[in-house]
């Protein structure tokens, strides 16, 4: 809202008025610059028929620099003529003047002075009258004074020596509209509960709805790093007919997170130190009682050609709540649903999301991180199968070169770690883990005793770092990421 008394003077000047007022000679009357009348009169006109406005074009002439200049000193010609005493003055005296060489040129051509080439020591300028008048600086100063119009040829003489230029100017002509009054009550812009309970709406006036009016354009838009790399790995996964798995619950059950991947209870993986658990609701309930037997029987007997653990499988374990510690607790969940068929069909997936760790921080390791899972399961699938698209999958990252050394993962037999050399880095990278989920793990679901499943895994974090050249996690993600970084980063094309 423009300043109120600036809104208040300008009504009263519409009042005193017969038709109307300019709103550039309302500026000029009060010494303030156009544009703050001008807001007033938006402002005015925001209000409904208070007043009605119309922007019109006039034109006028001004001075410019070199005008104002001459109105001030006078013509270079005059000031020519002024600095010629008596005795005359050189001319090369004259033309070192700042005025010298225009002004000269215009008193010899008004007839003002003149030049003795014969004399001694070189030309020298007399005064060829007694006196002149500077009607140049006569008229500029009637210009600038608002007086009379000048005529046309006077106009352009003086608009052709860049003295004077025409200025076409907006203004408003402001009159008084349907609805004038020259005390305007502040319009109300929200409707409240106590207005409408206390009924004092019906006093007030209420600022109309500006339906044209634009949202507050957001200064920039930026994927993050991270998401851009996990659009190319899911472009990657889609190009090789693998399905999303859904990844939308970060908390999980100890039963699907560790105890249906035949991961014992007393593995150090499912302690406080390595897992955060969630004290409320701190039980998973619902379980499929006869899976859940069935794995319960394989943890602490055995079954299925596997001598178990051997110890004793407790539910309340299984029923932990926690925050789940990798996407695998996601595969488990998908591989049942898939057990759970009439009939068996081969399936592809992978997931892409955040898992929790309650792990030492470092410059490269966060308490959480996106896993990245690919689970391929048919009929008598081995481990040359898994190379194979362990091979395909990381080629389409252009790395060409693997490769694997034996490891043990809790619920994959075999396993293996999965390396590559790295031109850039000049070293050998550590790409993920991979393996064979064990029969203990997919016969109590009820797949087929032929099916088997391959799977394999690395996180978003570390192509990432090294596709933006990011050494510090903390620069990645977290609270201390440097906006300028998301903004900055091209976006992600891992070779394919
Ligand atoms: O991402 C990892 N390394 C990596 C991956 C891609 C890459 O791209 C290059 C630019 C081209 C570079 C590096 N790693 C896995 C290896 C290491 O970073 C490791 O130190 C950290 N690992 C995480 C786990 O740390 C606790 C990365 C994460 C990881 C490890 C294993 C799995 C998933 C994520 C898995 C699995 C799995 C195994 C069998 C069956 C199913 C899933």
């Amino acid at each position: 809202m423009a300043d109120a008394g600036l809104v208040d003077t300008l009504l009263r000047r519409v009042e005193e008025a017969e038709d109307g007022v300019d709103s550039l000679q309302v500026a000029g009357s009060l010494g303030l610059d156009h544009q703050a009348v001008v807001g007033a009169v938006k402002s005015l006109i925001a209000l409904g028929e208070v007043i009605s406005a119309d922007l019109r074009s006039s034109k006028h002439w001004e001075l410019t620099e070199e005008g104002k200049e001459i109105a001030e000193q006078g013509s270079h010609e005059a000031r020519v003529f002024g600095s010629i005493p008596d005795e005359g003055l050189a001319q090369s005296e004259l033309m070192k003047l700042s005025f010298g060489k225009v002004g000269f040129s215009k008193a010899m051509s008004n007839k003002w002075i003149k030049v003795d080439k014969t004399h001694e020591g070189g030309a020298r300028v007399f005064r060829a009258v007694e006196a002149v008048v500077d009607q140049v600086r006569e008229k500029l100063l009637q210009v600038q004074g608002g007086a009379e119009k000048l005529e046309e040829k006077e106009k352009s003489e003086l608009k052709k020596r860049k003295l004077l230029s025409e200025v076409t100017v907006k203004s408003y002509w402001i009159s008084k509209g349907s609805s004038f009054s020259t005390s305007i009550t502040k319009q109300e812009t929200e409707l409240t509960t106590e207005m409408i309970a206390s009924g004092s709406w019906k006093e007030k006036t209420f600022k109309p709805y500006n339906f044209e009016a634009l949202g507050v354009a957001p200064d920039s838009g930026h994927l993050h790093p991270l998401l851009k790399v996990r659009t190319q790995f899911r472009q990657i996964f889609l190009e090789m007919g693998f399905s999303e798995m859904p990844t939308n619950n970060f908390v999980e059950s100890s039963f699907w997170n560790f105890d249906s991947l035949f991961q014992p209870q007393q593995h150090p993986a499912r302690d406080q130190h390595d897992t955060f658990f969630i004290s409320d609701p701190a039980q998973a309930k619902g379980f499929p009682e006869e899976y859940l037997e069935r794995v319960r029987k394989v943890h602490s007997e055995g079954g299925y050609g596997s001598q178990g653990y051997k110890y004793d499988w407790k539910i309340e374990e299984a029923q932990k709540n926690l925050l789940r510690t990798h996407t695998t607790a996601v595969s488990a969940r998908m591989l049942y649903k898939l057990a759970q068929q009439e009939e068996f069909k081969p399936v592809k997936y992978f997931s892409i999301d955040r898992v929790f760790r309650n792990e030492t921080l470092d410059a490269t390791h966060l308490a959480e991180f996106h896993q990245i899972e690919g689970v391929v399961a048919d009929r008598g699938l081995t481990l040359g199968d898994l190379m194979g698209i362990l091979h395909q999958f990381f080629n389409k990252l252009g790395i060409t070169k693997l490769r694997f050394k034996p490891a043990f993962n809790p619920y994959t037999e075999p396993s293996m770690e999965v390396f590559s050399y790295h031109e850039g880095l000049k070293k050998w990278v550590e790409l993920g883990n991979s393996g064979v989920f064990r029969p203990e793990m997919l016969l109590p679901m009820g797949l087929p005793e032929d099916v088997t499943v391959i799977a394999w895994g690395l996180s978003l974090e570390r192509p990432t770092m090294i596709k933006y050249g990011i050494n510090n996690i903390r620069e990645l993600v977290g609270h201390k990421v440097n906006l300028q970084m998301v903004y900055d980063s091209p976006i992600c094309r891992l070779d394919s």
